[in-house]
């Protein structure tokens, strides 16, 4: 299955930190890393006041399935030192791992919805998934493309 993460970090060494992030993901059995879109500097969103981020997206070709997909970008995020449960909600984040489409499904399950609930609000998502496929779409057929505006945060 085609699946999209999106990665962030506003703490640390952000890049670095993406690229082992990545790597962690890749090394996992029943994960291929198959692409990266850049990385790009943003604005904080939500509480603006923060560090600016470093965003990107991957796209990964995975036999795992949603639930074990989003264990496994946990997992990563707490190897590189994320602790959910004492940050603040909209705070500053070592490494956060977004689990965005998985394949045309939509799941919304306790702990795991899919698309992303936020993904077509937000502007360091949607460029970071366009760049990897200009035609990628929602499960309801709706292009991403459509999505983009200069209105988004
Ligand atoms: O939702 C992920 C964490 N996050 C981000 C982010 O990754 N990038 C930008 N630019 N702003 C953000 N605000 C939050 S919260």
């Amino acid at each position: 299955m085609r699946a999209y993460v999106g990665l962030g970090s506003n703490l640390g060494e952000r890049e670095a930190t993406l690229w082992k992030a990545l790597e962690g993901l890749g090394a996992t059995e029943g994960i291929e890393v198959v692409a990266v879109s850049s990385f790009r500097e943003t604005d904080p969103v939500g509480v603006v006041d923060q560090p600016r981020f470093v965003n990107a997206a991957a796209a990964l070709e995975t036999s795992l399935l949603p639930r074990e997909l989003l264990e496994r970008l946990l997992d990563v995020e707490r190897s590189l030192g994320r602790d959910r449960a004492v940050e603040e909600r909209w705070g500053p984040r070592t490494v956060d791992l977004d689990l965005l489409l998985y394949g045309g499904e939509s799941i919304d399950e306790p702990g795991l919805e899919v698309p992303h609930p936020r993904l077509a609000e937000r502007a360091f998502v949607l460029e970071p998934l366009l760049e990897l496929d200009p035609d990628l779409r929602l499960p309801d057929g709706r292009p991403l493309r459509d999505l983009y505006g200069p209105e988004l945060e």
